[in-house]
């Protein structure tokens, strides 16, 4: 176990901030209006900071435990790897992640922009909200995000140091059972509606998705090849549209899984999400928004891909890398992207962490829509070289599926 330390409460954060100099000389606490915890999501303790004409922040805390079941302990290291993500990715692709403003490794806790103009865009896509541009955004940041933390962005040795502290052993582990072992063993995180028993004993039940399943881990546990977000789902994605006056934003946030890991797994990360929010809509009967969201995924993709090819020419050592390996590189990446897309979709479906997109829905439509899902997986996973060389990927095998 970790040394003890005193968890942040809405009443303590005013003195926490007095007591942290990189804060209280950006924000006043004698200006705190109101302190919200926010948190929603599986890990920590979220406070949004308010203050009378002068901007907020935010901070987050990492629990020693897992929030939505505490009897799991959970490493509070990890948002010291959200921290180094933070800066590493603020330094190449500013545009796409919050500032980091504090980071106290004794108690365990960031202080970051608030983003509150913004919203996460799970929640918009559940209400059918179409935020235009946040898709290619995301493409771009991962493109960024990829280029600059890898050996093409940066010296080999500046790399290896790089790579060498960011190993984020006890984050990974989670991935690596929680994605791409749990759902194909019998486990007591797994949770089904009975009308769906048949349908995942059918997709985790078949060898040729589990050697699809099997290969993808074994790329997510051995390739380095960037500083990936590594947990890059619709609800680490903040989103404001563009009004009058107020550009559109696009904020990847929530980057404590943050590793050297395969570029792949974070578009393919994205790509999954797509397809739960697309499933949500055709059960909802909303085809219009099914197939914008499901556009999204060429969105991300073709952002990614350009963002990729115009940083290329300024890459560290040109010397032997000329554009074929660019090429190989980027199939490689799309390959990666798709198997992940399958594993990280259904994992929604049968293990630990569900999504809102399902979870919500009425309950005589969430079997077709998890059916849906898992239909959509198994065909990305089995499909994947052949299914990545169609011009619009993704939302072609959602085509099938839907018809
Ligand atoms: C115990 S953590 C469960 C999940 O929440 C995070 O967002 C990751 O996706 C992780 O797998
Ligand atoms: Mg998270």
């Amino acid at each position: 176990a970790g040394r003890p330390y005193e968890l942040l409460t809405a009443a303590t954060v005013p003195a926490y901030l007095a007591g942290r100099p990189a804060l209280a000389s950006r924000l006043d606490p004698a200006l705190v209006t109101g302190v919200r915890e926010v948190g929603d999501g599986n890990l920590n303790l979220v406070f949004v900071v308010e203050a009378a004409g002068v901007p907020g922040l935010v901070l987050k805390q990492s629990l020693p435990y897992v929030r939505t079941d505490p009897s799991w302990p959970m490493t509070p290291d990890r948002n010291g790897f959200e921290a180094r993500a933070l800066r590493a990715h603020g330094a190449v692709a500013g545009a796409y992640v919050p500032a980091i403003y504090d980071e106290d490794p004794g108690r365990h806790v960031i202080a970051i922009e608030d983003l509150s103009d913004h919203r996460v865009w799970r929640g918009a896509l559940n209400e059918g909200a179409r935020h235009e541009g946040a898709a290619a955004d995301l493409g771009r940041y991962v493109a960024r995000a990829a280029f600059g933390t890898s050996v093409f962005g940066l010296d080999a040795l500046e790399q290896k140091a790089a790579l060498a502290s960011s190993v984020n052993a006890q984050l990974c582990r989670i991935t690596e059972d929680l994605v791409f072992t749990e759902p194909y063993i019998r486990h007591e995180h797994n949770r089904v509606p009975a009308a769906n028993e048949p349908d995942v004993a059918a997709y985790a039940g078949d060898p040729d998705v589990l050697a699809a399943v099997g290969a993808a881990k074994l790329t997510f546990m051995t390739h380095a090849e960037a500083l990936i977000h590594g947990d890059l789902h619709t609800g680490s994605v903040l989103v404001r549209a563009e009004e009058p006056g107020t550009p559109r934003s696009t904020r990847a946030f929530d980057s404590e899984f943050a590793f050297y890991g395969p570029v792949g797994f974070d578009v393919g990360a994205l790509w999954a999400n797509y397809a739960l929010a697309a499933a949500r809509a055709l059960a909802l009967g909303d085809e219009t928004h099914a197939t914008w969201v499901l556009a999204q995924a060429d969105a991300t993709w073709r952002a990614f891909d350009t963002q990729f090819r115009e940083l290329w020419p300024g890459r560290a050592d040109p010397r032997v890398s000329g554009d074929a390996v660019l090429e190989r590189f980027l199939a490689k990446v799309r390959g990666d992207a798709v198997a992940a897309a399958g594993a990280k979709a259904a994992r929604r479906i049968i293990g630990f962490a569900k999504v809102s997109d399902m979870e919500t829905l009425p309950e005589d439509l969430r079997a077709g829509a998890a059916r849906g899902v898992l239909t959509a997986a198994r065909l990305l996973l089995l499909e994947g070289p052949s299914a990545v060389a169609r011009p619009s990927g993704v939302a072609a095998l959602f085509d099938r599926v839907g018809g």
